[in-house]
């Protein structure tokens, strides 16, 4: 008889069907305040993020031709600090996994509001139901293309970045509008119950929130099985164990072995090119004749002067080395690597330009199709001391699979303006 009445229908829009007794304006509150500081952290290292490709630049570097003036807030993307790219995109997509669990519970918490009945009860009902659509949906739509694209190596080619993007602003917009409105709420709700006491009560004296005007509490609660503090602690443990595999891929050291998640941490050279790989040699196109004994670097000015060079020529100009990491748009950065070879403003200076004040660079590699194989740098780049076309990286030759013969690296860059296997230099041909 009792089975027969488990198995009857529990429909989720039924006040009776939800009753987990920790649900409850606190506890949504305390994941919510978590996300609040997390999520503005991640939106903002995330905006910055596509700042970073100066897109103003070029057409290649442009991922959202379309954005108008969604693009407001484009700066020149500096050189300084040189380790600028690494923090801002580690802080992104470290923080970013780390939140996942938060996120769940949050989402986990409010569930039941999904299924009110009666769906809408008055325009501005409608309208709040609305903007929690299209918050929800955007925020799994960002962690998705996230997380896919940093584990992936962009299963989207190209439009990831106008996914992610466009899918940001529909973010902030309804994360603000939504903390606004519920601001107050939150503030009520953790002032309803102490947090150090909530930590010291196991479940036996676990009990619903009483006095529950938001409807989050369910009508009627089953015993608790577990208390608030088992709840904050399985996410905490959950986020703390996400960070502690994720972490490792920008910090790099020995801590890079503890980075399980990282896609690329694994793929490392030999010897003095024992650092990260993201595209090898093989997985681009590019034929073995392209970088042999034929390569040549064509330096190009704006007034037809034009330079041609062996790998030999190149190394007879003037030598500098910079300690410079890649930090890839995926999470993932290497440590310092030593790398030699000419200034970028040296090659300048070779098609009649000045050196200490050269104009931006268009930048080609000998790859002849694919994502990456063209990028445009700014004068500012162009013009720092540290920016080089690198021939050989901790006292070695680059190899095949690190750029061979000659790979441009620029401080603060993104790893993917640090184009490998380079035939060309247009200078001046991308706008300032
Ligand atoms: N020609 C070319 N250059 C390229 C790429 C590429 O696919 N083709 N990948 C870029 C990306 S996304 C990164 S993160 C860095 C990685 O450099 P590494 O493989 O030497 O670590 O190279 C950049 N340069
Ligand atoms: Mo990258």
């Amino acid at each position: 008889m009792d089975e027969e009445r488990d198995n009857a229908p529990r429909e989720p829009a039924r006040p009776g069907f939800w009753r987990s007794p920790l649900r409850g304006p606190w506890l949504t509150s305390v994941f919510a305040v978590v996300l609040l500081v997390g999520l503005t952290v991640v939106s903002v290292t995330g905006f910055v993020s596509y700042a970073a490709y100066n897109p103003d630049v070029a057409a290649v570097n442009d991922k959202t031709p379309e954005r108008g003036w969604l693009g407001f807030y484009l700066v020149d993307w500096p050189t300084e600090p040189y380790w600028l790219y690494r923090l801002t995109q580690g802080v992104h997509v470290t923080l970013g996994v780390a939140l996942v669990p938060v996120l769940l519970a949050k989402l986990w918490s409010v569930v039941p509001k999904l299924f009110t009945w009666p769906p809408v009860r008055s325009p501005s009902h409608a309208l709040e139901r609305a903007t929690l659509l299209l918050l929800v949906g955007s925020v799994l739509f960002e962690f998705a293309t996230g997380v896919l694209n940093t584990q992936l190596d962009y299963v989207f080619p190209g439009s990831f970045y106008t996914l992610h993007f466009y899918g940001g602003w529909v973010f902030l917009a309804s994360f603000l509008s939504h903390t606004m409105l519920k601001f107050p709420r939150v503030v009520r709700a953790l002032r309803s119950r102490s947090l150090s006491r909530e930590l010291r009560t196991p479940v036996a004296r676990t009990r619903p929130e009483p006095g529950d005007t938001t409807g989050l509490v369910p009508a009627a609660p089953a015993p608790a099985t577990m208390s608030r503090r088992g709840a904050l602690g399985m996410v905490g443990l959950g986020s703390a164990s996400l960070l502690a595999v994720t972490a490792g891929q920008s910090i790099g050291g020995p801590l890079r072995a503890t980075a399980l998640f990282a896609p690329h941490g694994q793929e490392l050279g030999t010897g003095p090119n024992d650092f990260q790989i993201n595209k090898t040699f093989a997985a681009v196109d590019l034929r073995e004749g392209d970088i042999g004994p034929e390569w040549r670097l064509t330096v190009q000015g704006p007034d037809g002067r034009e330079a041609v060079l062996t790998r030999e020529e190149v190394l007879d100009l003037p030598q500098h080395t910079a300690r410079l990491p890649i930090a890839c748009v995926e999470g993932w950065s290497t440590a310092n690597q030593r790398w030699s070879g000419v200034r970028l403003g040296d090659l300048a200076a070779l098609v009649g330009l000045s050196g200490s004040d050269p104009p931006g660079v268009f930048v080609e590699s000998a790859q002849r199709s694919g994502p990456f194989r063209a990028v445009g740098l700014r004068a500012n780049q162009v013009g720092d001391p540290r920016s080089l076309l690198a021939l050989r990286v901790n006292g070695a030759d680059l190899s095949a699979d690190h750029g061979y013969p000659a790979r441009v690296i620029v401080p603060a860059a993104p790893g993917v303006h640090n184009t490998k296997w380079v035939n060309r230099l247009g200078f001046g041909e991308v706008a300032e």
